[in-house]
């Protein structure tokens, strides 16, 4: 059979392609493109929450939001380390994260000004990124694939922790309750710019979704997420910031109002509110952590050749 035949009918049959298999350039490309996209939003993700890891309020919230942060790390890991079994390099992925010339996550560009913004980020960026991950557990590619399954049990997780913290804030004083209200206006419509343009602008939709990396589009997605938020917010007595959010009967779904896509645009083109402060910050950590990597592999490479010796 022709590669691109046998390519063509393990996508058919629902399987996975391996690393070894045969593949299209361009999905190859594409592959490369997300996954690096998704890893480098995990670990740029670290940095909005790990501001809250000296103020958290007690102990037990300080242990629990590091051994987030840790979870956010390895997903990294994970994802970078799926990435490199398509043929490119971490640090080169690491070096485009650097200049610029691949993207993370809008999300991360905003800032967490109070601590309720730690438990919000749980409900809502958690919670999107759950809705859009899930289905990326059936990706057409193994190992993005594999690593999707752990890091969505993790999220999950994750969701829950912050929609706990949240509850002990509704159960709380009128300032909590305050604090958390306003934090729901500043996070709701970053959220749903998680999930991509509209389908309309979406350039990458038709191709991912016919080589079966995606399941289903940016928007189907977003509807999704809003149809599971709103009974959220209501247990949680909060407000979602939006006039034309109302149930529809007859789409059996909720209407929403317009995303301010002028926004996205701007924030994807690095004129967020934290755009430059996240990249120095992670550029200092890269160059700080030299003498780490440095450590690790003289360590690796020592043990290679005691194993090489015996
Ligand atoms: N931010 O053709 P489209 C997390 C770009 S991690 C920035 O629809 P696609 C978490 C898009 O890349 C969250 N850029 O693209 C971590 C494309 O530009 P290029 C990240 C965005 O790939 C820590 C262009 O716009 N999740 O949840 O088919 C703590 C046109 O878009 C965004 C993932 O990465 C955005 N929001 O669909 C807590 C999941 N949206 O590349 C939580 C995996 C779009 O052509 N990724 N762009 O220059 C995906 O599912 C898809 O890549 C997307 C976009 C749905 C995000």
């Amino acid at each position: 059979m022709e590669q691109q035949e046998q390519f063509d009918a393990v996508l058919a049959a629902d399987e996975r392609i391996e690393p070894r298999d045969w593949m299209p350039e361009k999905y190859r490309a594409t592959l490369i493109r997300q996954i690096a996209q998704h890893a480098h939003s995990e670990i740029i993700g670290m940095q909005p929450e790990g501001a809250w890891l000296t103020k958290a309020p007690s102990l037990r919230r300080k242990a629990i939001l590091l051994a987030k942060v840790q979870d956010e790390a390895g997903h990294g890991m994970y994802l970078y380390s799926a990435a490199e079994t398509l043929g490119v390099d971490r640090s080169d992925l690491l070096d485009r994260l650097h200049t610029g010339a691949q993207k993370y996550s809008t999300i991360f560009n905003y800032p967490t000004l109070e601590w309720a913004d730690v438990g919000v980020i749980g409900w809502l960026v958690d919670g999107a990124a759950i809705v859009n991950q899930v289905p990326l557990c059936r990706c057409s590619y193994g190992p993005y694939a594999r690593a999707m399954i752990r890091i969505c049990k993790e999220e999950s997780f994750h969701q829950r922790q912050g929609f706990e913290m949240l509850l002990a804030l509704r159960d709380g004083t009128d300032g909590q309750r305050a604090m958390l209200q306003d934090a729901v206006n500043r996070w709701w419509w970053p959220s749903l710019m998680m999930f991509g343009p509209p389908d309309g602008a979406s350039a990458n939709s038709s191709a991912s979704m016919a080589w079966k990396i995606k399941r289903h589009s940016n928007d189907d997605l977003r509807q999704r997420f809003v149809d599971m938020t709103v009974p959220q917010a209501d247990v949680l007595g909060v407000r979602l910031p939006d006039n034309d959010l109302r149930w529809n009967a007859e789409r059996n779904s909720h209407d929403f109002g317009e995303i301010d896509w002028e926004e996205f645009a701007r924030v994807v083109k690095g004129d967020g509110p934290c755009n430059t402060e996240r990249i120095e910050r992670r550029t200092a950590a890269h160059t700080e952590g030299e003498w780490v990597r440095e450590a690790a592999t003289a360590y690796a490479r020592k043990q290679a050749a005691k194993v090489g010796a015996a």
